[in-house]
């Protein structure tokens, strides 16, 4: 790699890193969501936030779960007696679900067939 695309390197992630403190509005937002068995209370199975923001969800479990983000494509395991962080940030708006795999059926144990443990709305700012 030479100088120059050092710098335009450089360049484009002080960029990024402009845009990321730059958004006064995002908010960092943090959800505490407690799995009994496989299935969240009726009150926490729509999660709303706007485009932008930090989303930090704050997994719980009575039993093993592999959970799945879809669209942002993030996997998280989450075993009972401690609490398993699944932060990203919502730059894509639309409506994502988040499956429960089962840890026990192996990479094949995506159990689809149920509504989703939760829906992350991410709406336009
Ligand atoms: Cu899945």
């Amino acid at each position: 790699m030479n100088a120059n695309s050092m710098h335009t390197r450089a360049m484009l992630i002080a960029s990024v890193l402009f845009f990321a403190t730059a958004s006064a509005d995002a908010a960092e937002l943090t959800f505490d969501l407690r799995v009994e068995r496989g299935h969240l209370p009726d009150a926490m199975r729509l999660v709303r936030v706007k485009q932008g923001d930090i989303v930090k969800l704050r997994w719980s479990t009575d039993r093993p779960i592999v959970l799945h983000l879809h669209g942002y494509n993030i996997e998280t395991r989450v075993e009972p007696g401690s609490v398993a962080e699944m932060t990203f940030t919502a730059r894509a708006t639309g409506r994502y679900p988040i499956e429960v795999h089962l840890p026990n059926k192996g990479s094949s144990g995506h159990s689809h067939g149920e509504a989703p443990l939760v829906r992350i709305e991410v709406y336009p700012k």
